[in-house]
């Protein structure tokens, strides 16, 4: 019997009214038209995409989730950019703050381990706000950057529907201040 596969990653979720605001940026920041601009739904920050995925390898990932530690942190998003070869438009954070890093690099060797593929590109934080994107940013930073307090990490399944991709949030991880001293 061919088991079904999910299509999964993991990422960061952005709250329903930043969702928004990054959806508002998108339309004002780009020169869009062409270009496909995600809903405020869709919007998300990529950590790790595992692909299709059958229900050992989903159990898998989600117990090297259930392990990994980082604590919460606050991304200042402002710098926007264009990358012409996947052809999207993206805002990222000025810095990507330690916690994120962590947080990234403890999933990476147990999901190996399981057998997902670990992208040899050095991983960069970014949101994806459009795709089929032709052109650069009109500029290459908010002047006010958008804050985005971080407390969870979260497990997605991607679907391919005819108006594009939907994503359903699975399964949700804490980020949890280290004890004093621990
Ligand atoms: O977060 P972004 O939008 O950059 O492009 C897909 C999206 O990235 C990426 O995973 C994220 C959630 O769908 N993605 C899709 N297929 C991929 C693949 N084969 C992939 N990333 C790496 N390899």
């Amino acid at each position: 019997m061919t088991e079904a596969r999910q299509r999964l990653f993991f990422a960061l979720w952005p709250p329903p009214e930043l969702a928004r605001r990054l959806h508002r940026v998108a339309g004002q920041q780009f020169a869009a038209r062409h270009a496909r601009r995600l809903t405020a739904a869709q919007i998300h920050l990529t950590l790790f995409y595992l692909g299709p995925s059958d229900a050992d390898q989903h159990r898998c990932a989600e117990r090297v989730a259930a392990t990994v530690e980082a604590p919460p942190f606050t991304l200042a998003l402002s710098r926007l950019g264009h990358w012409p070869r996947p052809r999207v438009g993206w805002i990222a954070p000025d810095e990507s703050p330690p916690a994120l890093i962590a947080l990234v690099s403890r999933l990476q060797p147990g999901l190996g381990e399981c057998g997902f593929r670990i992208d040899p590109r050095p991983w960069q934080a970014h949101l994806t706000l459009l795709r089929k994107l032709r052109r650069p940013p009109l500029s290459e930073a908010l002047e006010q950057p958008l804050l985005w307090a971080v407390d969870e990490f979260v497990l997605v399944e991607s679907q391919t529907l005819p108006r594009g991709a939907q994503y359903r949030i699975l399964q949700r991880w804490p980020l949890i201040k280290e004890a004093p001293g621990g």
